[in-house]
Order: structure tokens, then C-alpha cells, then sequence
């Protein structure tokens, strides 16, 4: 039995560009997983938001003469309006430049140095501006770049503060011991884990020089570096989200952090390390997915290879984002998206599995009965393939299987299908005497049709929506998704749920 809080957050993305592809992923995956588990009754926390400081953003402002400060001004609204727009349900939009968030930083980090785990003194090694990234000998590419930005690493030589990242190196192996679902999946756990093994050294925990960040309230001439500050959003925002009210209690320490594969070291390794040295209990999880690429390249607007979002959005709906990214890019691993696939997807599986099962099953019952349907049992031949399907798809969610879950959905989609070619209720409508066989077939595919659409609520959450209400019957708690938990007395036709487009 899962705990009834229910706690789980994207990175925080910085705003020294726009919003793209990958970000709308990691913010589709936990918004799944959140209305997953308020179908389940659970008490839910979705975050997202930005990450303002450090140099990606200061680098990126001084490119346009304008200061840090202005470029997130007008950069972070970009990311506050895209999880609206992609459907997502988030509680809280947190920006590390928010007055709450920065003393909060200032004061769990003032408690990492009284516990003894700050200490002064000098970098010198390798460092990536766009990662913010001080890389160790492991981590850096041929001719001194970085794997990640392909740029050249910048020789950093700096008297700051120190995070005794060290002293936690058989704490973090117990942890990873101790909790083998700590990171998933995992491979991404044995990579982190080989980091671990391979020696921990100490970190930065100020820059000197930056004027950019959280001040350093004992050496205000130093900024915290940025990715402590950043990390530490998970913690800080549950302390100001909702006015009046410490959300901490109730939600700390967070059930899943979702994160992409650039940033596995801050927050598989850096993070519960922090966590530790400020006397707070780790989260439960973290996932770690891959990266969506095109032809095998990472996207980019001067290939021309670029699925834009908002695009898609505008002219499919965000359900077919949602629908398209998750059930293409297997959550964990890398992928290739491309428009040519998108539309594939949609005219395959949303436009003909799921939308016309939903129109010919309404517009059936509609012309052969009216819009009733007759109070029959469903059909016994469809129990064993829907059998524990609701608790499959939670078994799937709770290790983050986000793909895989809507993967049993869908098998169930296209056995819905099979139903109707095997019954043809089309047939059995010429024939009175067939009368009581309609009723069934057709109180069986409306039933059937419910209970996937409770199902998929979370996936294509506006679709959803409208399908339930079209068969008068709203309720999408979780456990409403079995056959014959609720009735469907009478049905609406409606309009193609995923019109075909025009080419
Ligand atoms: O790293 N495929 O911010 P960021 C899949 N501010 N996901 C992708 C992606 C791609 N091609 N590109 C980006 C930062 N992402 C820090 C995080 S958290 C305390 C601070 C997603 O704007 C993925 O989730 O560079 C990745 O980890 C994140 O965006 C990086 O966003």
C-alpha cells in the first residue's frame, strides 16, 4: 500500500531559452503520474518551474545586453504558460528568484555549515558554463569538452566554499544498498552507483565573482553555485505553496523526482548528500529517462528537425502530445521523435483504435437503441483480458512505467476492437430476434469504452473528459475502472474525438 501523500516534480528548467520538446516531456510524465494517483484518492503535490540563476542564464543575458534578472523576467512566463497549455495540473509554479525559496536556501544551507560540512577553499579542474558543471576526470570528453554541450571546458581557478561531498560516500552507499529502487531504472542506478564507487570528491558550494544567485549569508561576496539553490526548489517550495500553510509535513520527502539523464549526477548523488548534511530525510525516488532525439540527433532548430510543441498543440490538441511522446519515446530510454511518426500515431492509434471505437460505439447505440442502453450484464468474454487491468496499470505507475502502463491500455483498445468485428453488432441489428445479444454487445462496448477512458484520464486528460460526460457517467476515480463499477444508462453522439487532418 502506497503512503496517501503522493509527492513528485520536474527539473526546474532554466530560462535561458525556450521552452522545447524535452522539457514538455518531463513535465507530460509527472503530470501522468499525478493525476494517476488522484484517481487513487492520494494526497498530490505536482511541481514545476524555473531555475534563474547561475551562469547559463547570466551567459545567456549578456548575449542579448540584458541583465540575469530581466532575461527571466521575460523568459520564465514562457515556462509557466507551457504546462497549461500541455494540460498539466501542477500545484505550484516555483522560480528560485522568489524572496521564500531564497531563505529557505539560506537557511538549510547556513545548517549544512554549522553541522560541519562547509569549509573554505580553492578550485581548480575543468568546468562546463552551460551545465554549470564542475566535471570530474570521468566526465569530460576528448580534447577537455563537455560530452553534453560538445563545448570546450573552461580552466576554473577559484577561492570559494566547499561541500564536504566526501564525507558522505558510505552514507550513499548504504543508501543505494539499502534502497535498490532509490534511482530508477536500473541502469541509470548502476551508473550512479559506479559514481559512487568510483570515489567522491568535494564540490563547490559558493562561487565567488558570479553576483548572480542566492548570497552567501556569512560571505556576501560569494553566491551559493546554482545548483544547490536549484535542487533545493524540491524542499523549499512546499513551505510557501499554499498561503498560510507549511506543506512540509505533508509531503517531504518527495515520493518522485523526474529528471533526464544530463542531470542524474546533481540529483542521484549531489542531492541526497545535501539532503543528509542538512538532517533531512532523502526522497524516495528518483527517475531518471532519456533524451528524445531526431534521426538519432539531438533536436535542433538549425537541422530543421524540430517537433515544436506548441505546433502540435495548436493544430492536434495537447492529449495528442501527451499521447504521441509517451507512448513513442519508452520512458527511460532515449528515442527519435519526428512529425512523420507523430502523425502515424495519431491517425493509427488515437484517430482510429480509440476514436472511432468511441464513435461507432456511441453513434451505434444511438441508431439501434436511441441512446439507451438496456440494464444487462457486460459480456463474461471480455473479463479476462480486463481482469486487474486497473491494478496493473497502478503497479506500472508506481515504478514511473509510464509507457508500459498506457501500453496495457492500449492492448485493451484494440481488444475492444476485436469485440466489435467478432459481435458485428451491425448484424445482429437486422435480426429481431437478436435483440437481447445487441443489448448486451452494445452494454459491453460502452462499459468496456468507460472503463479505458477512466483509464487513460491521465494520458489524454481533455479527451477523457469528454468521453465519460458523452456517457453519462464522469466519475474517473480508479475505482470506477472495472467492468460493471458503474452504469452507462444513456449515451450522446459526439463529434470525432482525433479529427482526421487535412495534409
Ligand atoms: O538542467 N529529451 O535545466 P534545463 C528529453 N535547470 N528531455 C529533455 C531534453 C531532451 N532532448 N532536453 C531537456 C536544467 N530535457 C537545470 C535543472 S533541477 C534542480 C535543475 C528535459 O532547462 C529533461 O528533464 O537544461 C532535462 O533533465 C531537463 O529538461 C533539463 O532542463
Amino acid at each position: 500500500m502506497s503512503r496517501p501523500a503522493f509527492y513528485v516534480t520536474t527539473p526546474i528548467y532554466y530560462v535561458n531559452a525556450a521552452p522545447h520538446l524535452g522539457h514538455a516531456y518531463t513535465t507530460i510524465a509527472a503530470d501522468v503520474m499525478a493525476r494517476h494517483h488522484r484517481q487513487r484518492g492520494q494526497d498530490v503535490f505536482f511541481l514545476t518551474g524555473t531555475d534563474e540563476h547561475g551562469e547559463p542564464v547570466k551567459l545567456a543575458a549578456e548575449k542579448e545586453g540584458i541583465t540575469p534578472g530581466e532575461l527571466a523576467e521575460r523568459n520564465y512566463v514562457r515556462f509557466r504558460d507551457l504546462a497549461p497549455r500541455l494540460g498539466a495540473s501542477n500545484d505550484f509554479f516555483i522560480r528560485t528568484s522568489d524572496a521564500e525559496h531564497q531563505a529557505k536556501v539560506q537557511e538549510v544551507l547556513t545548517r549544512v555549515k554549522d553541522n560541519g560540512f562547509a569549509y573554505e577553499g580553492t578550485y581548480e579542474g575543468w568546468y562546463c558554463p552551460r551545465c554549470a558543471d564542475f566535471k570530474t576526470e570521468r566526465e569530460i570528453a576528448e580534447g577537455n569538452t563537455c560530452p553534453i554541450h560538445k563545448i570546450a571546458l573552461t580552466r576554473e581557478h577559484e577561492h570559494n566554499w566547499f561541500f564536504r561531498l566526501s564525507a558522505f560516500q558510505d552514507a550513499l552507499d548504504r543508501l543505494f544498498t539499502e534502497r535498490p529502487d532509490f534511482v530508477r531504472p536500473r541502469a541509470r542506478y548502476n551508473e550512479a552507483l559506479s559514481f559512487i564507487r568510483g570515489g567522491l570528491q568535494d564540490v563547490s558550494l559558493s562561487r565567488r565573482g558570479l553576483g548572480w544567485g542566492v548570497p552567501v549569508p556569512w560571505d556576501p561576496e560569494q553566491v551559493f553555485y546554482v545548483w544547490w539553490d536549484a535542487l533545493l526548489n524540491y524542499y523549499t517550495a512546499l513551505s510557501y505553496a499554499a498561503p498560510g500553510e507549511d506543506l512540509t509535513g505533508r509531503f517531504w520527502p518527495a515520493t518522485y523526482h523526474l529528471v533526464g539523464k544530463d542531470i542524474l549526477k546533481f540529483h542521484t548523488i549531489y542531492w541526497p548528500a545535501l539532503l543528509m548534511a542538512a538532517d533531512l530525510p532523502v526522497p524516495e525516488h528518483v527517475f531518471v529517462h532519456g533524451f528524445l532525439l531526431s534521426g538519432g540527433e539531438k533536436m535542433s532548430k538549425s537541422l530543421g528537425n524540430v517537433l515544436d510543441p506548441f505546433e502540435v498543440i495548436e493544430r492536434y490538441g495537447s492529449d495528442a502530445l501527451r499521447y504521441y511522446l509517451l507512448r513513442d519515446v519508452s520512458f527511460g530510454q532515449d528515442g527519435s521523435v519526428s512529425p512523420a511518426a507523430f502523425e502515424e500515431r495519431y491517425e493509427r492509434e488515437l484517430a482510429n483504435d480509440y476514436g472511432n471505437l468511441a464513435s461507432r460505439t456511441l453513434a451505434m447505440i444511438v441508431r439501434y437503441r436511441d441512446g439507451e442502453v438496456a440494464p444487462v450484464r457486460h459480456d463474461a468474454a471480455l473479463e479476462a483480458d480486463f481482469d486487474g487491468l486497473a491494478e496493473r496499470v497502478s503497479e506500472l505507475l508506481d515504478r514511473a512505467e509510464v509507457t508500459q502502463a498506457l501500453e496495457e491500455i492500449w492492448q485493451r483498445v484494440r481488444r475492444l476492437n476485436r469485440y466489435v468485428e467478432e459481435c458485428a453488432p451491425w448484424q445482429l441489428a437486422k435480426d429481431p430476434e437478436r435483440a437481447g445479444d445487441l443489448d448486451v454487445v452494445l452494454a459491453t462496448l460502452a462499459e468496456g469504452l468507460r472503463v479505458l477512458t477512466v483509464l487513460l484520464h491521465p494520458w489524454l486528460p481533455a479527451t477523457s473528459a469528454k468521453l465519460l460526460a458523452a456517457l453519462g457517467a464522469p466519475d474517473d476515480a480508479l475505482e470506477a475502472a472495472r467492468l460493471g463499477a458503474r452504469r452507462v444508462a444513456r449515451v450522446a453522439a459526439i463529434e470525432p474525438l482525433f479529427p482526421k487532418q487535412a495534409a
